[in-house]
């Protein structure tokens, strides 16, 4: 996910090296291992195809993922950096953002070694390697989104000075973790955090509770998210080439600047001057019991 943030300057655990990374001991994972990324991965192929960008379908394939255990990241960063020039590396957990973003404007995508247990099937709050491979890196064969990837990293390092991250943060959440894309008129799944989930992969594009409104960079810059239930508004981007161009054409310094000084939105708020595809009921969000 991208939800949480660690402070900049935390020292990695012993194990880790100065960058954070471990060796993802590829050889240590157990069959009962690997067969929960078998099950997690058989379970969103059965979902996706109807569902996702087709671009992210065609990540899968050429990377060669599969219902063949958990994937020895060595083996992937090679063929994946033949494509884009992208790799993955291990890390133990969450990583302070400075970190984080310095591997991203590397072209290294760093991934959680472990996975989750059977009784994290559908939640669980750190990303793990499926999360973090299945839902994340088959669009990173993608050039126009690894460009994307690599730009919000650089954009992080700048933002890191600037104190701004909160604001950058939402970007990489509405986007990368839980963003739409409207392809020939149909609005299709890209984002990492609903790909790897099987309710959510559901819920995003079919219930009529979420608000599904159009990509506004600086509107989108003030709006809360939930990180504890479904999101009550997904943003549609035109395209990956959109997407990237609005982020390496806009100067970000004077939006921070600019929305120091507030509004916020709250997660379900529609505004006059909102491309709306969907007004949500916001049933799910009223529904009453817990999550
Ligand atoms: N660390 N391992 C890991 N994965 C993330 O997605 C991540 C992180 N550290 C920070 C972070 N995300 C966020 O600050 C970004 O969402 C902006
Ligand atoms: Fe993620």
């Amino acid at each position: 996910m991208g939800e949480q943030t660690k402070n900049s300057g935390s020292a990695p655990p012993g194990h880790a090296a100065a960058d954070w990374t471990v060796p993802q001991n590829w050889s240590g994972y157990t069959a009962d291992q690997h067969a929960m990324w078998d099950r997690l991965y058989a379970q969103q192929v059965k979902l996706l195809p109807s569902r996702v960008t087709p671009k992210f379908m065609q990540g899968l394939e050429t990377l060669r993922l599969s219902e063949s255990g958990i994937p020895d990241f060595d083996e992937l960063s090679e063929r994946l950096h033949k494509l884009t020039g992208w790799s993955v590396v291990a890390v133990p957990g969450l990583v302070p953002d400075d970190v984080f973003f310095e591997h991203m404007a590397n072209r290294r995508f760093v991934a959680g070694n472990f996975i989750r247990t059977p009784e994290q099937m559908d939640y669980l709050q750190e990303p793990d390697v499926f999360h973090d491979v299945f839902g994340h890196v088959p669009l990173l064969a993608n050039p126009v989104f690894a460009d994307y990837m690599q730009a919000y990293g650089e954009g992080g390092l700048r933002a890191v000075g600037e104190n701004a991250i909160h604001h950058l943060a939402r970007l990489y959440w509405y986007t990368v973790e839980f963003g739409l894309i409207r392809e020939d008129d149909d609005l299709k799944l890209y984002g990492a955090g609903i790909v790897s989930s099987r309710s959510e992969s559901v819920f995003a594009l079919d219930d009529p509770s979420p608000n599904r409104i159009g990509f506004d960079l600086r509107r989108l810059m003030r709006t809360n998210y939930r990180i504890d239930d479904y999101q009550q508004t997904y943003f549609v981007i035109d395209s990956f080439e959109d997407l990237l161009k609005q982020t390496l054409d806009t100067d970000f310094a004077p939006i921070y600047a600019e929305l120091a000084d507030g509004p916020d939105y709250q997660p379900a708020d529609i505004l006059p001057t909102d491309r709306v595809f969907t007004h949500g009921t916001q049933a799910w969000a009223k529904r009453g019991d817990a999550f």
